[in-house]
């Protein structure tokens, strides 16, 4: 039986662009909804215009449902990014932060002893990306929106939704949000590679790679994954202008250039500072080893194996796992693409106060 659109959203969809006059009743089921909306091809994946942010189809009747059925808690965290800007990285940090004293096996053991014991991280077996629930994309380890529900507070969730694609009391129930960017020219590069990633793993209907400047050219009016970029980011932005407590602006870069001061600014923001002995025999500097570039991507669980978002979509878990390095668009883009990007960066950014 095809799936219904919940009633909410139902109601809710008024930028359901294609829509004629005549065609006056919400429509009922994903497939009569995704019928209506303005579709884009040249991705690996077609896209679809919802509610302003450009989205694969077939993830919608996991997106949709969060804005109704996602009810946060005040003590909820959620890591939000927009793709590509370091989800894997920000999810190990935080979990490594938020769990380094459960069970037997704590990070200050692990400092102390100087043998890396084996921290929750470690000994999870699961991938980053499974070790915090995704709100638009149930996974087997960490279910789906019913089994977040069941979640014990204080909860650690993640997203790639915009801000206006959650539930309004995100701003309201005193919740705290970490929202990760990264420089949207590396961004563009590290889609493109996983793009065509998932089209070499048959993951995709598409047959040919993407080419660099289409999907540069894609990136910069806006069409990619969650796009446009710019409107995701700045969502975030001005929402942690107005509420700074409640939610942490960070990018990637950021991490980049000081990861234990940003660990640390983590802790403090997730309400479990690290103590004075903490940091006196080096828990911070240890939660950034394990989460660094080289430990993770060297770890058997993540190397191996798929990780599995949504029904639809399995990734392989090696892909989330590039070269996690700043400025990488250097070896990719021509004089051309960076101009267009930078142009796309000077008048969507203009007097924002965001710079990249
Ligand atoms: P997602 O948004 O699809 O969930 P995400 O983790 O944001 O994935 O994207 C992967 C990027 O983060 C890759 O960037 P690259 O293509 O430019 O290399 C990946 O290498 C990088 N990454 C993953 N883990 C880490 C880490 N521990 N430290 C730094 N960068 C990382």
């Amino acid at each position: 039986m095809a799936a219904q659109v919940p009633s909410e959203s139902s109601k809710n969809d008024g930028d359901t662009k294609t829509k004629t006059s005549a065609d006056e009743s919400p429509p009922e089921t994903y497939s009569d909804l995704i019928s209506t909306l303005p579709v884009r091809g040249g991705w690996v994946m077609p896209l679809v215009l919802y509610q302003n942010y450009w989205l694969n189809p077939a993830r919608l009747k996991h997106i949709i449902p969060v804005k109704e059925h996602y009810k946060p808690r005040s003590d909820d965290i959620i890591l939000a990014t927009y793709p590509k800007c370091g989800t894997t990285w920000l999810k190990a940090l935080s979990f490594a932060i938020t769990t380094r004293n459960h069970g037997r096996h704590t990070f200050a053991a692990a400092a102390a002893a100087a043998a890396a014991d084996h921290p929750p991280l470690l000994i999870t077996q699961l991938h980053p990306q499974e070790l915090v629930a995704h709100l638009e994309t149930p996974n087997p380890a960490a279910g789906d929106l019913a089994a977040i529900e069941k979640l014990p507070s204080p909860r650690l969730l993640a997203t790639h939704l915009p801000l206006s694609l959650l539930p309004p009391a995100i701003s309201t129930c005193g919740c705290r949000v970490v929202y990760l960017c990264r420089q949207p020219k590396d961004v563009s590069i590290s889609l493109w590679h996983f793009g065509n990633g998932m089209l070499r793993g048959g993951r995709t209907t598409r047959s040919s790679p993407v080419q660099l400047d289409a999907s540069v050219s894609m990136f910069c009016e806006g069409i990619s994954p969650f796009g446009p970029f710019w409107e995701h980011y700045l969502e975030y932005w001005k929402e942690s202008l107005a509420r700074p407590q409640h939610i942490l602006f960070l990018k990637y870069e950021e991490i980049v250039s000081d990861p234990v001061k940003i660990v640390e600014t983590l802790a403090g923001f997730f309400a479990v500072p690290f103590t004075e002995e903490e940091k006196r025999i080096g828990v911070p500097e240890e939660v950034v080893r394990l989460c660094s570039f080289e430990v993770l991507s060297g770890l058997e669980s993540n190397r191996s194996g798929d990780v599995t978002r949504g029904d639809d979509l399995v990734i392989g878990k090696s892909m989330f796992f590039r070269k996690g390095k700043v400025g990488d668009w250097e070896n990719h883009m021509s004089k051309e693409m960076s101009e267009k990007v930078d142009d796309v960066l000077k008048d969507k950014f203009k007097g924002s106060g965001l710079v990249f």
